[in-house]
C-alpha cells in the first residue's frame, strides 16, 4: 500500500526511531509499503519515519543511476566505517522540489538485518553511499537541510509552508492562517 509521505518540518521527522526487535511479517509488510511509496514518488531512498513509522527501517534503490545495484531494505542499519568525501546535490521525498549540495563520506560500510532477519554487511560508494547516510540520518531525526546553511534552510522552510497550505486548500482543508 502506498502511504502518505510526511513533509518537513513535520514533528515526527525530528524524532529518533526505535530499533526493530524482530523481523516478522509486520516488518516485511512495512518494507513492502515503503518500496511502493518510494517507487510511486520516484525516489532513491525512504526511511520509515517519513511515512510516520518510528522504526529503524530504510529502503534504497539507486539502480537507475547504478545499474549494477539492486534495491535493498535495511533493518537497524549501523554505519561501521566511513572514508573519503563526496558532494552530491541531495533531495528528499519529505522536502519536495528542493535540492542542495551536501558533503558526506564517499564510502561507507553498513551492517544491517535483511528482510529475513539475517545480519549483512555492505560497502557502498557513490550515490548508494550518500543514500545510506541520508536515510540513516532520518532514523536519528536528522534531515539533509540540517547539513546546509541556516539561510538556505529557512528559505526552504518558507517554501514548504506554502506548499503545505496549497495542498491543504486543494484537498478542501483550511489554509493555515500565517501562510495565507
Ligand atoms: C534521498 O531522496 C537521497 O524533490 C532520497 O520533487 C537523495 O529519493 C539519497 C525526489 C539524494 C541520495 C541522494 C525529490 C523526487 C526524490 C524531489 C529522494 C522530487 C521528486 C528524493
Ligand atoms: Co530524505
Amino acid at each position: 500500500m502506498v502511504r502518505e509521505i510526511l513533509v518537513w518540518p513535520h514533528p515526527v521527522l525530528k524524532q529518533k526511531a526505535l530499533p526493530v526487535e524482530l523481523v516478522d511479517d509486520s516488518v516485511r509488510e512495512l518494507i513492502r509499503d515503503m518500496f511502493e511509496s518510494m517507487n510511486e514518488a520516484e525516489g532513491v531512498g525512504l526511511a520509515a519515519p517519513q511515512i510516520g513509522v518510528l522504526k529503524r527501517v530504510i529502503v534504497l534503490d539507486t539502480s537507475s543511476k547504478q545499474p549494477h545495484l539492486k534495491p535493498v531494505a535495511m533493518v537497524n542499519p549501523e554505519i561501521l566505517e566511513v572514508e573519503g568525501s563526496y558532494v552530491y546535490k541531495e533531495g528528499c521525498l519529505s522536502v519536495p522540489g528542493e535540492a542542495e549540495d551536501v558533503e558526506r563520506p564517499a564510502k561507507v560500510t553498513v551492517r544491517y538485518l535483511d528482510e529475513q532477519g539475517q545480519p549483512q554487511t555492505l560497502t557502498a560508494e557513490g550515490l548508494l553511499a550518500t543514500a545510506v547516510q541520508h536515510e540513516t540520518d532520518h532514523l536519528n531525526g536528522i534531515m539533509f537541510v540540517d547539513h546546509i546553511s541556516s539561510l538556505k534552510r529557512e528559505l526552504i522552510r518558507k517554501r514548504m509552508k506554502k506548499l503545505q497550505s496549497y495542498r491543504a486548500e486543494r484537498d478542501h482543508d483550511e489554509p493555515r492562517a500565517e501562510a495565507r
